[in-house]
């Protein structure tokens, strides 16, 4: 089995016998976000679950025949959720958990960071400051019943907020065009070892390890 990355400059493929999605390595240590988000969460989410999600895909892919263009940007997994009605549950619970978890540890870092330059910029034209941006993100959060996640997504100088169920992700079945900037899981597995049934404080803790760096580098400017 050749591998492939759907994390990085690719030649294309339209073969789905030789699409293997894989997860995108750390560039943190499991135990790096600790106490915001601490190392036994980080090793279920990163090692069982988002393993999981990515091993299902790949079987999902193979079972229906389902041929992937690998490219740069990610180009393999956004084509399918583009396209995710025409496809089955497997793959779009699978597919939506491979590329929401690649956004999601993707934009965590040990790092204390805040949003700069044009970002900042947007944030404070679209929600009037950080802080009530932050109000706003965190009570989404809170909004959202059961499983499903919260996003940052830009769409032109519009900077919203959105939120889906389960794996979902804003790219289904949707005329969204614009870019995902910043995605939370607030899935049980996302915070229960440690933050147990209180979702309000992992998400104040969430707010210490964002990447806004790479926020503002998935911005379309
Ligand atoms: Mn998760």
């Amino acid at each position: 089995m050749k591998h492939l990355k759907d994390y990085s400059e690719l030649s294309p493929i339209f073969d789905s016998k030789k699409v293997q999605f894989e997860r995108k390595p750390l560039n943190y240590s499991l135990s790096s976000l600790a106490p915001s988000i601490d190392k036994a969460t980080m090793n279920e989410h990163y090692n069982v679950h988002y393993a999981a999600y990515t091993k299902k895909l790949n079987e999902a892919v193979k079972e229906e025949n389902i041929d992937v263009f690998m490219g740069p940007d990610m180009q393999g997994i956004k084509q399918i959720l583009k396209n995710i009605r025409k496809y089955s549950a497997k793959v779009r619970n699978n597919g939506g958990g491979f590329y929401n978890h690649f956004l999601y540890f993707e934009n965590l870092s040990p790092e204390k960071k805040n949003p700069k330059g044009v970002l900042r910029e947007a944030i404070i034209r679209n929600f009037g400051s950080l802080a009530k941006f932050k109000k706003q993100f965190l009570d989404a959060g809170l909004n959202q019943f059961g499983s499903g996640w919260v996003w940052l997504v830009q769409n032109g100088n519009v900077l919203e907020i959105m939120t889906t169920t389960n794996q979902d992700n804003p790219l289904m079945d949707r005329a969204f065009v614009g870019e995902i900037l910043l995605g939370m899981d607030v899935w049980e597995h996302a915070y229960y070892l440690k933050h147990k049934a209180d979702r309000k404080s992992y998400i104040q803790d969430f707010f210490e390890v964002i990447d806004w760096d790479v926020v503002e580098q998935r911005m379309k400017k």
